[in-house]
């Protein structure tokens, strides 16, 4: 393969919140393991991510906190950044959007722009929020999602089912700060008109063409990717805004644009390159050189940011005009967790910072896991239970068996000293062979952004020499045939050291051990597969367990943490319309006493109880079967509408209501004044 250029990418976080597995498995630890193998391979590569510090998910954290937007992603900059250091993603640079560098990198981007014509201004009616006085960002709208349903949606995206929406989509739209309906108000901003690009933009998503020019090979795309691309362009691309009325963000560089600010889409992905110009500062690089010519620009990215990544940002770079187009936007579905999404407002999460500062010695073991699980293709799911799996029957029973054995082998035959590698059988012809052409179906399927079957092959050579050594029985052959086994334990250990190469962009740390069972240590991808890594008569040392066995206690107790630590939901039904003091006088409250309960013949759900009100007594009929049963509510106070209209209900004429109060898990309540008062007495 020839020597290449990369700029790889990821995501840039939202400084908002720390990071959960579903971050790292869908974005993070591949674009890490495909930047370990390029630069295994000598390819020039930048590897470039950073904290998103704009946009309302980050004003809104800190409205919900009662602190500032800068407060929020400091804190979260730091928490995010130490995260990725401890767990080994092995960034050339992680940046911030907050910093001065980027809100220039932005603005001139922008000026670029608009002195080309790329933008339009336009003056629209925009959702406002007359309680806070202020425009909405798509953000701060919440409605219901036009697609599927989902009330929680976003004015900017659905996360249900991943769909990008604009404010307008939303049915009955609200304001997530005031919670009250909107009214729109007029504003303007520099739009940019997609459907103006869309020729260009067909050729280059199909095809990978620009001007009939190959740009990329469209065959390399994942369908999910060209697939949600062609579709939001085949619905036929509208203009969007690039500005919001907001104050925490890149002010707009250009007269008239009081009180707004880049668009978070726009500024982020040129987070990017303000990054890259950093890196290249502290580096003595120039920047240009990630940017532009010849390299291949790779973004790692989560579903839900396909079309900022694959439409918007390559419209915005073509705009820009010298700028390259991604080669290749490996966008991973979504991860979900024990049977739910990951989510951060319910706290249903593994948070990366809390596993490594609980299992400190099992990072690799979660990398492993987390890359045979990715959702390459469609939404996978974490479990404790596969973690344990996982860990036990492939890293430690598989890996962690053969090298133990070969190495322990090596040291009770010859005392750690490499044997010579005397006659081969066909067999092992065989196992060499093999040895010899799995680095190459690993590098293919890594070119391929095939990176979870290409961590299966890497333990392809693990699973080859534990047969190997199964089959040849070493241990037994040790007492007839001394020779044959130091072919044998030869051979096993030429496995073992390409293992330490193969295994290093997957999980690095237990490749770094091999290396240090074997005094053998090599980065280079190109000498994994040779069978003489390893030279007769240098020594080796003692192995180690590499992995131990994950107990079914600590499954137990991550699932039971996760249980515990759920926050549920609160979905309120919305306030209903407003009534009039007048229509509230009109009702009659009193406090009362249950005296008789029984259940109402064929009917689960209702109670026929004689009511005391201290006006009188009578029956009620209560839709609370489910929640009390008769005889543990005699004597219960309660509070009773009581010039409701009659109304005989299976049967039985209720005069009245029992008022009760019910909870987001749909649990009942009797609703009764704190003091006990006696019956009759009214409620206002
Ligand atoms: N901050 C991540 C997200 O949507 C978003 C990515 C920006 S990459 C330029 O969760
Ligand atoms: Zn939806």
């Amino acid at each position: 393969m020839s020597k290449n250029k990369y700029t790889v990418t990821a995501a840039l976080p939202y400084a908002n919140g720390p990071l959960h597995l579903g971050h790292v498995a869908g974005v993070y630890l591949p674009s890490d393991i495909f930047v370990r193998f390029l630069r295994m391979n000598q390819h020039d590569v930048a590897f470039i991510c950073g904290s998103d510090e704009h946009g309302a998910a980050i004003t809104l954290r800190a409205k919900k906190d009662g602190t500032s937007p800068q407060e929020i992603v400091d804190k979260y900059n730091g928490v995010i950044r130490k995260a990725f250091e401890d767990f080994g993603i092995s960034f050339d640079i992680f940046h911030r959007t907050s910093e001065k560098i980027h809100h220039e990198t932005a603005q001139d981007f922008f000026k670029v722009l608009e002195e080309k014509g790329h933008f339009t201004k336009e003056t629209t009616q925009q959702y406002f929020d007359e309680e806070h006085d202020q425009f909405l960002a798509d953000r701060y709208i919440t409605g219901t999602c036009p697609n599927c349903k989902n009330e929680n949606a976003y004015g900017d995206q659905c996360e249900s089912c991943g769909s990008t929406l604009s404010p307008t989509d939303l049915i009955n739209p609200k304001s997530t700060l005031s919670g009250k309906e909107l009214v729109m108000k007029e504003t303007s901003h520099w739009y940019l008109p997609m459907e103006r690009h869309e020729e260009w933009l067909t050729q280059w998503i199909k095809e990978g063409k620009l001007n009939g020019v190959q740009q990329h090979d469209p065959k390399k795309w994942r369908n999910q990717v060209t697939g949600q691309c062609m579709s939001w362009i085949d619905s036929g691309l509208r203009s969007r805004a690039m500005t919001r009325d907001l104050e925490w963000g890149v002010k707009v560089p250009v007269k008239g644009a009081d009180g707004k600010v880049l668009y978070v889409w726009l500024d982020a992905p040129i987070g990017y390159i303000s990054a890259t110009k950093q890196w290249a500062l502290d580096n003595g690089n120039d920047w240009k050189d990630y940017w532009t010519g010849d390299r291949k620009l790779v973004h790692f990215i989560g579903k839900d940011n396909i079309v900022f990544h694959a439409i918007i940002f390559p419209i915005l770079l073509k705009a820009h005009e010298g700028l390259i187009l991604p080669d290749n936007v490996p966008a991973y579905e979504f991860l979900n967790l024990e049977g739910d999404k990951f989510s951060t407002s319910r706290n249903w999460a593994v948070w990366l910072h809390e596993y490594i500062a609980d299992y400190p010695e099992k990072l690799d073991e979660l990398k492993y896991v987390l890359t045979s699980i990715a959702p390459e293709t469609k939404d996978s799911e974490f479990t404790w239970k596969e973690y344990q799996t996982r860990i036990n029957s492939e890293l430690a029973d598989i890996l962690g068996n053969f090298v133990n054995r070969a190495l322990v082998l090596t040291q009770k035959y010859y005392d750690g000293i490499v044997p010579e590698l005397g006659e081969l059988t066909a067999y092992d012809k065989e196992v060499l062979y093999q040895m010899e052409a799995i680095p190459g179906r690993i590098s293919q399927l890594v070119y391929d952004y095939k990176l979870r079957d290409a961590q299966a092959e890497a333990m392809n050579l693990a699973r080859l020499g534990n047969k190997y050594l199964a089959d040849t029985e070493p241990w037994k052959l040790v007492k007839t045939d001394a020779k044959r086994v130091e072919t044998i334990m030869n051979i096993a250990l030429q496995i073992t050291a390409n293992l330490s190469i193969v295994l290093q962009p997957f999980i690095p740390a237990t490749a770094q051990k091999l290396s240090e069972f074997l005094n053998f240590n090599s980065s280079d991808w190109s000498e994994a597969g040779k069978n003489n890594l390893i030279i007769a008569g240098a020594s080796t040392n003692k192995p180690f367990i590499l992995f131990s066995k994950i107990e079914d206690e600590m499954v137990a107790k991550e699932v039971a943490k996760l249980e515990e630590s759920k926050v549920v939901e609160v979905n309120h039904t919305p306030q209903k319309e407003e009534a009039s003091f007048e229509e509230f006088t009109k009702m009659d409250i009193r406090t009362g006493e249950i005296l008789e309960a029984e259940k109402v013949k064929k009917a689960n759900k209702l109670l026929k109880l004689l009511v005391d009100t201290g006006l009188d007594q009578r029956t009620i009929v209560s839709g609370i079967a489910e929640h009390y049963s008769p005889e543990d509510i005699i004597g219960k106070k309660v509070s009773v509408l009581m010039n409701l209209a009659p109304r005989k209900i299976r049967g039985v004429e209720s005069q009245g209501m029992i008022l009760m109060a019910e909870n987001e898990k749909g649990e009942l309540s009797f609703v009764v004044p704190e003091k006990d008062f006696i019956s009759g007495s009214e409620v206002r």
